[in-house]
């Protein structure tokens, strides 16, 4: 007789960012459409911008509760980001911009994540942390364009769902944590 498996457990791809307010994600796009002249790719759409605070992957849907419970444990001041250098990943062919100088408030509050996320369980990207916005997919690159700098004003962070569909990945805010 044949066997029945079991259903896959559910699991949902997720992500901590810092998403950005209308002004800034205008200032991003501008500066994607500015890369794209240079580099080509396919420009990452307005509505996705955003910067990976800590990259969390498939995780089991009833380990949400753990994943809120690790972002609550957290108590972290509002602060400034600088996006004033571009850059581009040769391994991955990916046009970014991000902060030439991460400010201490940025870094602690990676480092406050990842041990939470550590202490319970789940899997941590171990390489140094480079704040940076994906402007450009499967890019060529080339010298790097003289950009205007962009100003962030982080005064929240977010647990975000990325959804796989025919057009590229479509991400859901699951939960906002304000800076205090
Ligand atoms: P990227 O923009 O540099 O590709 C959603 O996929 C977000 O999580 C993207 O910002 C992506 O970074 C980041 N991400 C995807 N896979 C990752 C991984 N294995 N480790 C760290 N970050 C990852």
């Amino acid at each position: 007789m044949a066997e029945i498996a079991p259903p896959a457990a559910e699991t949902l791809r997720l992500f901590f960012a810092l998403w950005p307010d209308d002004a800034t994600r205008d200032a991003l796009n501008r500066t994607g459409k500015w890369l794209h002249q240079h580099w080509g790719g396919r420009r990452m759409r307005a509505d996705t911008l955003h910067i990976t605070l800590a990259f969390l992957g498939a995780t089991p849907a009833d380990r949400l509760d753990a994943v809120f419970a690790c972002a609550d444990a957290i108590q972290a001041a509002p602060y400034d980001l600088l996006l004033d250098q571009a850059g581009y990943w040769r391994h991955n062919r990916i046009g970014w911009l991000g902060a030439s100088e991460a400010p201490p408030p940025h870094l602690e509050l990676v480092e406050a994540l990842n041990a939470q996320l550590r202490a319970a369980g789940f899997p941590v990207d171990e390489r140094p942390h480079v704040p940076h916005v994906t402007l450009l997919r499967k890019s060529m690159g080339g010298e790097i364009p003289e950009c205007r700098p962009v100003g962030w004003p982080v005064r929240d962070w977010v647990l975000v769902k990325s959804v796989t569909e025919s057009g590229g990945a479509r991400y859901a805010v699951i939960r906002r944590w304000p800076l205090l």
